[in-house]
Parts: C-alpha cells; structure tokens; sequence
C-alpha cells in the first residue's frame, strides 16, 4: 500500500496538490485538492490490464476550464434546487441561480471549483487513506452557516474504494454532498458507455421538469425505462421512450442498504456501488462534449456516466422528501464504497 503525493499546479499562488493511493495489486485512485476531484482509477480489465476508468485530464488549467464536473465534489447542495431559493423557519433563502433560475451543483463557485486542504494521511497494511477539508463561510453562493466538510478519500487492498463526507455547521442548512466522476469501464474511453450492463436496487425514480428538475413525483419504475432491478445495457434501457430518449440524467430511489452493479462485458469489468445516500442520479454524459482526456480519449455524447449517490435533488423544496437539512451543531455523514472486480 502507497501515497504518492505531488504538486499538481497553483492558483492565483496557492499550490494545488495531487495524491496518488495505490494498493497491492496495482490499482490506482488518484485525486486533487482542486474540487477534491478524482483524476484517474486505475482498475484491472479480466486479462490484468489496467486501465483508467474515469474521465479526467492531465493539466490543472483543463479541469479549471470545463464545466462537466469531471470527478469532483459537488456541493453544498448537489443537484438542482428549483428557483435557486427555499423556505426554512419562515425565512426564505435566495441562493445563486447558476443554471437560469435555478441552482446547480453548489452554484458559480461550488465545492468543485475550491481547494480544499489536507488534513491527514494514513497508511496502514490493508488501506490508505488522505482526507481533505473545506471551510465555507457563511453566506457562501447564498447559503446559511459555517460549514466544515471533510472528505476521506480510502484505497483498500481488496479494491474498494471509499469517499466518506462529514459536515458541521452552526447555523441551519441544506447540505447534500457527491461525487462526480464520469465512469467508462472499457478503459481509457475507448468506447462509449451504452454498452454498459447496470443493475440497481431501486423500485422508483423522480420523473424531471423540462428544466431537470424534480417534479416530486415518485414514480414506480415498472413497465418504464427505469427499471434496472434485472441487468440490462443502458442502450435497452433507453429504448425509444421520450424520457430516455438522449439519455439518462434522473434521481432513482434506493431501496434500503440498495446497491448498483455497473459491468462491462468486453474488458470483464465490474463496480459495485454501495451507500449509505437515499437515491442515486444516473447521468449519461448526454452533453458531454469532445474534450481530449488522460489517456488518449475523447469525451462526448454517452462517453461517461455518473452514478451521484446523494440526497433526493430539490429535497428543500419537497417536503415529502427525505430531508437534507442539518441542524446547527449536528453531524452530517455520508459514504459511498466502489468496489472494483472481473468477471470472465
Ligand atoms: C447537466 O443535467 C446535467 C447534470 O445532471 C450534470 O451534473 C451536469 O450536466 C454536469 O447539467
């Protein structure tokens, strides 16, 4: 098990840093300070050929650059919040409305765009593990509080790796945190990801508005595109209808301790995706666009697909759904573990 860490660039004189986790068995999680964004997961294909299986680039100034969130954190509030504003305690709350009228990811300077500071670093025989941390300050793109985030980032020997969130604030306020990274499990994006066989545990999804967001339905997935709780390709799944019909970018409801298998039948690949979160946004890289990426590939249409584990999108403007509040002086945890395999 190994650290490698590295300066990775600067901005406006603050030196962004690169830390390389390795295990073993030659997997690979590499991840910046800039946006605590994953650069690269090096994971081994049926033949033992490790490949990059993300999305990423080799340069600070490409991720500075782009606006897809290529493997980064997204908060405060991950998602859309409708209008950019909410209502708590009989106060409204006017946020930054970043994506038209309404908030997206954090808004114009989100958790992806800031640079988060290293707070420890553990090697131990079966695991390493760095944690990282950010302070925003009240008022931060319109919300509410101090809040200190911590973000581990754990290699195991066995080929999980872990992102665990923890949040503190002193005044009350919606945080919903993910990670962003677009997976491609032929390696490298070499192919597009419609190929991709995924499995879910989850009976219902959130139909969108035209503006993607929530409509506060809760929808069974039954006779609709939806349903994933049998593998199928996400080609089969888009099939013809109108929702699906450039892909998916849709909250699906987790079933309790619900776990999603992405596979990859030409490289033998696997990821099993386990949380802690209520629902997981299912995002075809449908507007992806051709950035030259680490690795030689392209991105594009359907290049990559993001699996946001996290809190219901719009939470604070549906109150049938579970909330994302966090009350002044409380604890906010979540984790997600992708676990990395083969199949023949
Ligand atoms: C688009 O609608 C999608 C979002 O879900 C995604 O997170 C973003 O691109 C990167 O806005």
């Amino acid at each position: 098990m190994d650290i490698r860490k590295e300066i990775f660039g600067e901005i406006e004189g603050k030196q962004v840093d690169s830390y390389s986790l390795k295990n073993d068995h030659g997997m690979e999680v590499s991840f910046i300070t800039y946006g605590g964004t994953v650069t690269k997961i090096l994971a081994p294909d049926r033949n033992g050929c490790l490949e990059n299986v993300v999305l990423g680039f080799d340069t600070l100034d490409e991720y500075i650059k782009h606006t897809h969130y290529f493997g980064a954190i997204a908060g405060r509030v991950a998602g859309r919040i409708g209008n950019a504003r909410y209502s708590w305690n009989g106060k409204t709350v006017e946020l930054t409305p970043n994506e038209g009228r309404n908030h997206l990811h954090g808004g114009s300077i989100g958790f992806n765009h800031v640079i988060w500071n290293e707070e420890k670093v553990s090697v131990a025989a079966d695991r390493v593990s760095v944690t990282i941390s950010y302070y925003s300050r009240n008022g931060e793109e319109g919300y509410p509080g101090n809040l200190k985030v911590d973000a581990s980032y754990t290699l195991t020997d066995k080929g999980s790796f872990l992102i665990e969130y923890q949040a503190e604030t002193d005044s009350d306020t919606p945080v919903n945190l993910t990670n962003h990274s677009y997976f491609n499990l032929s390696g490298d994006a070499k192919y597009p990801i419609l190929d991709h066989t995924l499995q879910m545990e989850a009976d219902a999804y959130l139909p969108l508005t035209e503006e993607n967001l929530p409509t506060g339905e809760i929808r069974h997935v039954e006779g609709t595109p939806f349903d994933f709780r049998q593998p199928r390709t996400i080609l089969e799944g888009m099939g013809e209808s109108e929702e699906t019909k450039d892909g998916y970018d849709h909250p699906f409801v987790l079933k309790k301790d619900g776990s999603v298998v992405l596979s990859h039948a030409g490289s033998g690949r696997t990821m099993t995706v386990e949380t802690d979160q209520k629902s997981v946004v299912l995002y075809t890289g449908n507007f992806l666009t051709g950035e030259r990426l680490s690795g030689g590939g392209t991105a594009g249409r359907h290049k990559g697909l993001c699996l946001e584990t996290q809190g219901y999108p719009d939470a604070v403007n549906h109150p049938h759904f579970p909330s994302v509040m966090v009350k002044a002086g409380e604890v906010d945890r979540a984790s997600t573990v992708y676990t990395f395999g083969v199949k023949e």
